[in-house]
């Protein structure tokens, strides 16, 4: 069975660091996994995961104790059913645009009696379908819900009364194209939303999250209340390589 590490530090009060990760091979991403992260999120809405490439990159997550999440690329029952059958220990879900689609989002994860996730003997619950499994599996799956348009923002408050939710999680680069400033994510229009949403969540039941490419933008964020951040393994790497070539070329 799951044990989500990620989850019982956020219980804890705690704040949890991860890393989105494109590359499907499970090789990088247990190399990915010597790194510290809390979780490592494998990303099939802009990466090419799909069920398969979930249970690998899970196994080699699981293999150095990082909790796999899963980007999946769609709000549908069935896209995420794959990935939690395939082990992912929760779901980033993109373009949840009311709390309608949050509670759906939420129904899928979660087996009977909160949700409608399709039961079957699986690895997530070491294949045996039971009260106990169904039961833990409720217990310790994430549902991380993106803000990341205007009308996602607009509607913020509605998605606190959605049980379930573990984290309500800013998505910086769509929000910003949907707000009119395509990849500007500090123009003040799209700055005044994020705030907007942080306002909204911290005060509340959820969990603030947000995607923060740098060691700064977590700082930042924690200090206005945020505890779940992602960066973005590529960029980390683009920024390495790009001050090591700057210095090695000199
Ligand atoms: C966004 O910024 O749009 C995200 O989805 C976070 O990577
Ligand atoms: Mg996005």
């Amino acid at each position: 069975m799951i044990t989500n590490r990620t989850k019982a530090k956020l219980a804890a009060g705690e704040a949890v660091i991860g890393c989105f990760n494109k590359s499907t091979d499970p090789g990088f991403t247990e190399f990915m996994a010597m790194s510290d992260w809390d979780f490592v999120v494998m990303d099939g809405e802009h990466g090419l995961y799909g069920p398969a490439e979930f249970a690998n990159g899970a196994r080699a997550l699981e293999l150095r104790g990082v909790t796999p999440i899963a980007r999946v690329n769609t709000n549908e029952p069935s896209a995420i059913l794959r990935a939690l059958d395939a082990g992912a220990h929760g779901v980033h879900v993109p373009w949840v645009n009311s709390a309608e689609e949050a509670e759906r989002a939420v129904q899928s994860v979660k087996y009977g009696p909160r949700g409608l996730r399709g039961l079957a003997g699986n690895r997530s619950i070491d294949f045996a379908a039971t009260a106990d499994t169904t039961a833990r599996a409720n217990a310790e799956t994430m549902v991380i819900i993106h803000i990341e348009t205007g009308t996602a923002v607009d509607a913020i408050d509605d998605y606190l009364d959605v049980d379930g939710i573990d984290v309500l999680f800013i998505g910086p680069t769509d929000l910003s194209h949907s707000l009119g400033h395509p990849g500007d994510k500090t123009h003040p229009v799209v700055l005044e939303a994020m705030d907007k949403v942080a306002a909204a969540v911290v005060p509340s039941d959820k969990t603030l999250g947000i995607f923060t490419a740098t060691a700064e933008l977590v700082v930042e964020w924690k200090a206005k209340g945020a505890r779940y951040f992602t960066a973005g393994v590529e960029g980390l790497l683009k920024s390495a390589t790009d001050a090591f070539m700057a210095q090695a070329r000199n």
